[in-house]
């Protein structure tokens, strides 16, 4: 079966809000995505949908009500009179409270609740939300860029049809506020790849495999710098064919952060788009209904680039896509080459050097079966 119905989310306002000057995290990545989406025609070839806005009561399905409440009315002008009496829900300069925030994170939100139930109506096989993703989220506490965890509210949604969910998280961080939300549940796989070794946010060894019920339900895959295509893939495949053998999961919900991408100002892998969005046609061809979430990603225009190429892997288009850009809003910005590619460079690989590669691929494939519940 090659052809998917694809449902896409997006909010012509999400690229308009902006963490601050200084800040690395772009929501206008988001806008300059869905002007390549556009330009190469994807639009018509699938369900595009402007998210209905998550609610404060959504977001308590995870979040503390004292947390999503605080955050509904912090302001530029209010945070430093809200901290002071003793709230510590926004931590440093990572989470800065900026102009809209609420509305913000309700859009991005709204995107994967809202595909999360598409997905479990039955009306779509594939739900894309590129300003998802938000995966450091906890709780009561905002971390890491992230604010709402749209991705655990996604799989609470999914958990209400389906008895088993997998997550996997290729973005350059540990997706902690995931693994945190489900360590243990046994009915919730998460699996990061993420570079280990004075990074935030500090956690995700091969060792942390998830507590109680939830023992053997969380798989971390920590990595050096300068991964490339075939080192990534080399652990990839093996490592999720056989979660996908032993877990057998209803759904996938992949955050494909693209701060794992070869130049990204915060990343340190080298990763090509063609090499991260292997993962993406390597889950599609599993016949599993899938969710697509955004993340990291701090060099603009490859991010852009990757998403909206993965955004034609998921419908399926992609050897179609033509590596000379068409006109766009944004074409300058992809010069001087105006293609459609972001390649590999020539910074060493650390996971070949000391075999580090090798012995956690050979940890992981060689842990006891985990049974089905
Ligand atoms: O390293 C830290 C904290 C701040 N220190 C006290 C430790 N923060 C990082 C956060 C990275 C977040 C990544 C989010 C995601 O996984 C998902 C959206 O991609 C950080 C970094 C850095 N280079 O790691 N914050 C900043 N840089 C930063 C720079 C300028 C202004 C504000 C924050
Ligand atoms: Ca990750
Ligand atoms: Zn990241």
């Amino acid at each position: 079966m090659s052809k998917r119905k694809v449902a896409y989310y997006y909010d012509t306002d999400v690229g308009s809000f902006t963490y601050g000057l200084g800040h690395p995290m772009k929501p206008h990545r988001i806008r300059v995505t869905h002007e390549l989406v556009t330009a190469y025609e994807m639009l018509p070839k699938m369900h595009v949908l402007r998210p209905k806005r998550a609610s404060p009561e959504a977001m308590s399905a995870f979040h503390t009500d004292e947390y999503v409440h605080f955050l509904n009315r912090v302001s530029p002008e209010t945070a430093e009179d809200l901290t002071y009496h003793g709230t510590r829900f926004l931590v440093g300069e990572d989470n800065p409270a900026f102009e809209g925030v609420f509305e913000f994170c309700s859009i991005s939100a709204g995107g994967s609740i809202g595909g999360a139930n598409r997905i479990t109506s039955g009306a779509t096989d594939i739900a894309i939300n590129w300003a998802g993703g938000l995966h450091h989220a906890k709780k009561r506490e905002a971390s890491g860029f992230c604010y709402i965890n749209d991705i655990v509210l996604a799989i609470l949604e999914l958990l209400r049809t389906y008895p088993r969910v997998l997550y996997i998280d290729i973005d350059c961080h540990h997706g902690d506020g995931v693994e945190e939300a489900f360590y243990t549940n046994d009915r919730v796989m998460t699996c990061s790849f993420h570079k280990f070794g004075e990074y935030f946010p500090g956690t995700g060894t091969q060792e942390d495999k998830g507590r109680g019920k939830g023992k053997g339900y969380a798989v971390n895959v920590p990595l050096k710098d300068g991964i490339t295509d075939e080192s990534f893939q080399s652990v990839f495949e093996p490592v999720i064919a056989k979660i996908l053998e032993v877990f057998q999961p209803s759904a996938v919900v992949l955050q494909c952060g693209a701060d794992s991408l070869a130049g990204d100002k915060l990343g340190c892998f080298n990763l090509s788009m063609h090499g991260h969005s292997h993962c993406v046609q390597f889950l599609r061809k599993q016949n599993i209904p899938l969710m697509l979430l955004g993340g990291g990603g701090y060099t603009v225009k490859n991010v852009a680039r990757t998403w909206a190429y993965e955004t034609a892997c998921a419908l399926g288009i992609e050897n179609d896509i033509d590596p000379i850009m068409p006109w766009n809003q944004y074409f300058e910005w992809f010069g001087p080459r105006y293609r459609l590619e972001v390649v590999e460079n020539n910074m060493d690989d650390l996971n070949i050097k000391d075999g580090s590669l090798e012995k956690v691929r050979y940890v992981f494939l060689s842990v006891p079966y985990i049974p089905l519940n």
